[in-house]
């Protein structure tokens, strides 16, 4: 038994690739292919004709140009963390999946220009400790940097932990490097600051979800490394409490916000309860917790004073219940264990539907009192577990099933449960997907939601630089008709 299909691989490709791909290259045993066909919540399943792993752009670039010419589909695929189905391919067969986690170089780090230019696989983390080894900073944070890979952050423009203060990933890109579905290299390796000459092609490429092209490389801005950091658990009432707490951090100091988040009391038990070594650093439970760091690149115990004084006056106003500060490296990863498991403790208490929203700051709370309300009604026991970066408006508005319910049917029901969530975010002037992308999850809602001449523009720039639909087919972009 094998994945491995002559007639879906023409012979003269696979010894064309395994010559450009070199030993362990190319994966064809359903063994060895397995754990690419599947994404990390086992929620989509596809099929392929093999799985390419080049170690290096040109590798990529000449797998890609063999596919175009034999008419094979590719799917990128980095760390294999989508949360919307985005690198695994569809069920036909057809396609080969490209792994960049070969291709994990950091090339350079210019400490005059405080930049990183970096291959495409090498995961976020790693990308993190090169910058901090070089004394600076990469100031892009998301729960699975562990496993994520630059190419995919980049392909998904991903947000994270940091855009309060940093931007999006969009934000932190000098340059970039991608292989074009023809097999042609477009090298954008530039690192300016003022480059006005054209289309901003990589601005295009980043977010399009791998389906213009497969981002090789990147040329990333770095930031001063933090001298001080301030990391505090705080328990508030709801939302509305939060964002109250976020404007006097602002007010304040605006710039010395790092982050800004809010997990909701249930989703934090789910933490407490079903990851090991995540107790609650407080004596009560909350309805509402918010964790805040502030961070500067000077010394001295400034922010601690800021820390305080802005809680303190919180404490009095009655918008904080009870805090915890951060008195080591340690309880600050303590902290951020709490926050960044949220996902894992949803997975491991069931079947969840995600909603990863957005909608203005004011309206968070109006949202997360409507959406709780009208899917408590649609799916009576559900369990409402929201968290996420309040701070920009985004929030996980994510479901888990009832106690003890048949997952699969829950499941089931999910486009109905999302419909229900984002016709409020719709309301609010919100977004359907905030930073987690389109993929195979919410195709379906682009018509609705970027239909008439905002989807006809997309749709022509995808037959502009991919006139036969051969890079990740069935990705953001709905079939038409
Ligand atoms: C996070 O903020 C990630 O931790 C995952 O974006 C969100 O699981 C989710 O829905
Ligand atoms: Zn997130």
């Amino acid at each position: 038994m094998t994945s491995f299909s002559p007639a879906l691989l023409p012979d003269t490709l696979t010894s064309a690739l395994e010559k450009v791909l070199g030993p362990g290259g190319l994966l064809t045993q359903p063994e060895d292919t397995a754990a690419f066909l599947t994404d990390w919540r086992g929620m989509f399943h596809g099929k392929a004709c093999a799985v390419a792993r080049p170690a290096n752009t040109e590798g990529c670039a000449e797998t890609v140009r063999l596919c175009a010419e034999h008419g094979i589909p590719v799917v990128p695929q980095g760390g294999n963390t989508s949360m919307v189905g985005g690198a695994t391919p569809d069920d036909s067969g057809r396609a080969l999946v490209i792994v960049t986690s070969r291709m994990n170089r950091v090339r350079e780090i210019d400490p005059v220009d405080n930049t990183m230019s970096i291959d495409a696989g090498v995961t976020l983390k790693a990308a993190q400790d090169a910058a901090l080894d070089a004394g600076l900073m990469l100031p892009l944070s998301i729960s699975s940097e562990g496993s994520a890979e630059i190419g995919g952050v980049l392909a998904t423009n991903a947000g994270g932990n940091n855009t309060v203060r940093y931007g999006n990933a969009r934000e932190l890109v000098l340059g970039l490097e991608a292989v074009l579905p023809d097999g042609r290299v477009l090298n954008l390796m530039r690192k300016l600051r003022k480059d006005n000459t054209g289309y901003a092609l990589r601005q295009l490429l980043i977010g399009s979800e791998g389906t213009l092209a497969i981002i090789t490389g990147a040329i990333l801005q770095l930031q001063p490394k933090p001298k001080s950091i301030e990391t505090a658990l705080c328990a508030v009432a709801d939302a509305r409490a939060a964002l109250k707490l976020f404007a006097a951090f602002r007010n304040v100091e605006p710039s010395a916000i790092q982050a800004f988040e809010f997990m909701s009391g249930l989703s934090m038990t789910l933490v407490n309860t079903l990851i090991p070594d995540a107790p609650l650093p407080l004596a009560n439970p909350s309805p509402a917790y918010v964790l805040v760091e502030l961070a500067s690149p000077r010394g001295g115990d400034t922010l601690r004073g800021l820390m305080e004084e802005v809680l303190g006056k919180a404490f009095e106003d009655g918008l904080v219940s009870d805090a915890v500060l951060a008195e080591s490296e340690a309880q600050r990863a303590a902290f951020w264990k709490l926050r960044e498991e949220h996902s894992e403790a949803q997975k491991r208490a069931g079947t969840s539907v995600k909603n990863d929203v957005s909608v203005p700051l004011s309206a968070i709370p109006e949202f997360i009192d409507r959406a709780t309300s009208a899917c408590k009604t649609l799916v009576p026991g559900i369990r409402v577990a929201p968290f996420g970066h309040i701070g920009d408006g985004n929030i996980h508005f994510n479901l888990v099933q009832p106690e003890g319910a048949d997952g699969a049917a829950f499941l089931a029901r999910d486009h109905e449960i999302m419909d229900t969530v984002t016709a409020i975010v719709r309301e609010l002037g919100g977004s359907f997907s905030a930073e987690h992308g389109v993929g195979q999850l919410k195709s379906y809602m682009m018509p609705e939601w970027r239909g008439g001449a905002e989807l006809d523009v997309m749709r022509r720039i995808k037959a502009a630089i991919d006139p036969a639909g051969m890079m990740n087919p069935g990705k953001m972009l709905p079939k038409a008709g």
